[in-house]
């Protein structure tokens, strides 16, 4: 290990050397799929595609895509490719409806997200005489324990806050002198404005020296405002459940995108609407094929994210090719507090209660730092009729609802029949008004 680097060999070799090792990975990955998950078996036979058929990285577009409702179609555990007894760890997120999207890993899959994290925390300057609070969610959501893993390889203390509590979090931060804060970019910005408001002087009362924020778009004016208001060097960290977690790809101090770590994952960009595969430099959908993953190994998962790559050589030396930040999603997927919500959870819900007609909305803003979520919903012409109907407790039971789904709670606003305004086209269900506010 190299003072700049975690992994000197496998982040400077050259490009020929990555696609080489690459092209060995996918036919092992090709070989597992066909061999030990019935449905990559049935997914390639159909394709016409055989191990045999993967001779070179190109040949990887002659497999189907694989999206969010295979996984969801396939709920919990259709997609593992190894002895149940194999699978070491869960987690989760958010599923288009009720279910949602499992990740299963085997030891060795964790190995290869904790060695991903830890390039990661290494490569944003994250060194083992560091302090690093991880204000990330633990659980099911990869946030708070991707960090862990990998801040644990490298031997930094942690401090494993989780969410919530932001008081407590910043006397922490303060009594334990944290140089790294790991968070979603906007309970950065949220950190920030209560440290304010409690008299609270970052770059004096604090040791902080590196953020690592995730989890949800973020703009380059977010960052400037982070960065002026807690004194310390933003990194954006990108990655996804389905993938494993957080650690696909990281800034360097360069901060000329994220290295994808392209050892673990090949990276393709399509053409979201027809689905062809388009040339480097052109922005796109990213499409992942992630290479050590056999727990639940994918082919080309569409991730709905769009961004740009570029393999020019970044100054930082690492060969690795770099995505631009992620600004947009080709789907209606929210992200809201960190949290993804899909409307059609929402409206999967409300479709449970006999007692609400089909409309509904969904309004997502930005007032200060964090982000505000308000449902509205309507009673059917009968339960707008129905003096004894008990408003609140229908509320509740909303929320609550809601609240299993996603782990949030937004406000729920029930009004009579016929008060959210009809379109002769399509209905519009989400009022998303954070747009510039990022
Ligand atoms: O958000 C994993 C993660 C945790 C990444 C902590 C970074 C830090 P999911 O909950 O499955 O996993 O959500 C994945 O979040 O498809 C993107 O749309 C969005 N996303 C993640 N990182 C970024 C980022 C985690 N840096 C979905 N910039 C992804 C923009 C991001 N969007």
């Amino acid at each position: 290990m190299s003072d700049k680097y975690w992994n000197k060999p496998i982040e400077t070799m050259s490009r020929k050397q990555l696609r080489e090792l690459q092209l060995k990975k996918l036919k092992a990955l090709v070989k597992h799929c066909y061999d030990d998950s019935p449905f990559y078996k049935r997914k390639l036979k159909a394709a016409g595609v055989t191990p045999g058929s993967i001779k070179t990285l190109e040949d990887i577009q002659k497999i189907p895509y694989t999206i969010k409702t295979d996984l969801r179609d396939n709920y919990p555990m259709g997609l593992v490719a190894v002895d149940s007894a194999d699978i070491v760890e869960i987690h989760a997120s958010s599923g288009t409806t009720g279910n949602p999207i499992i990740g299963a890993y085997t030891k060795g899959d964790m190995e290869a997200w904790q060695e991903g994290m830890a390039r990661s925390i290494y490569t944003a300057g994250g060194r083992k005489e560091d302090v690093i609070h991880i204000a990330y969610g633990y659980g099911l959501f990869t946030g708070g324990l991707g960090f862990h893993y990998g801040a644990q390889k490298i031997g930094t203390e942690i401090v494993p806050a989780s969410g919530g509590m932001t008081q407590r979090q910043i006397k922490l931060m303060k009594d334990l002198g944290v140089t790294i804060l790991c968070c979603t970019p906007s309970f950065a910005v949220y950190l920030a404005e209560t440290m304010a408001a409690e008299g609270v002087n970052p770059k004096k009362d604090l040791k902080l020296r590196i953020g690592m924020f995730g989890a949800e778009p973020w703009s380059e004016r977010t960052r400037e405002r982070i960065q002026n208001a807690l004194g310390l060097e933003p990194f954006d960290v990108y990655g996804l459940t389905e993938l494993s977690g957080p650690g696909v790809s990281c800034e360097c101090s360069e901060h000329k995108g994220l290295h994808i770590w392209e050892d673990h994952f090949f990276v393709e960009t399509i053409n979201s609407e027809t689905g062809e595969v388009l040339p480097e430099g052109e922005e796109g959908e990213l499409v992942f094929t992630p290479l050590d993953k056999m727990g639940m190994p994918l082919l080309r998962y569409r991730t709905r994210d769009i961004s740009v790559i570029e393999t020019d050589m970044c100054p930082c030396r690492r060969t690795h090719a770099r995505m631009m930040r992620v600004a947009a999603r080709s789907d209606d997927m929210l992200i809201i507090r960190g949290v993804n919500v899909f409307p059609s959870q929402i409206e999967y819900v409300v479709m449970g209660f006999p007692e609400l007609a089909t409309q509904y909305q969904i309004y997502v803003d930005r007032p200060d730092a964090l982000d505000t979520f308000t449902v509205k919903v309507e009673l059917t012409e009968d339960s707008s009729k129905t003096p004894s109907l008990d408003v609140n407790r229908l509320r509740c039971q909303i929320l609550s609802k809601i609240n299993n789904i996603t782990g949030l709670n937004p406000e729920i606003t029930i009004c009579k029949c016929g008060e959210i305004p009809r379109t002769e086209g399509k209905a519009k269900h989400v009022f998303d008004n954070r747009k510039g506010k990022l």
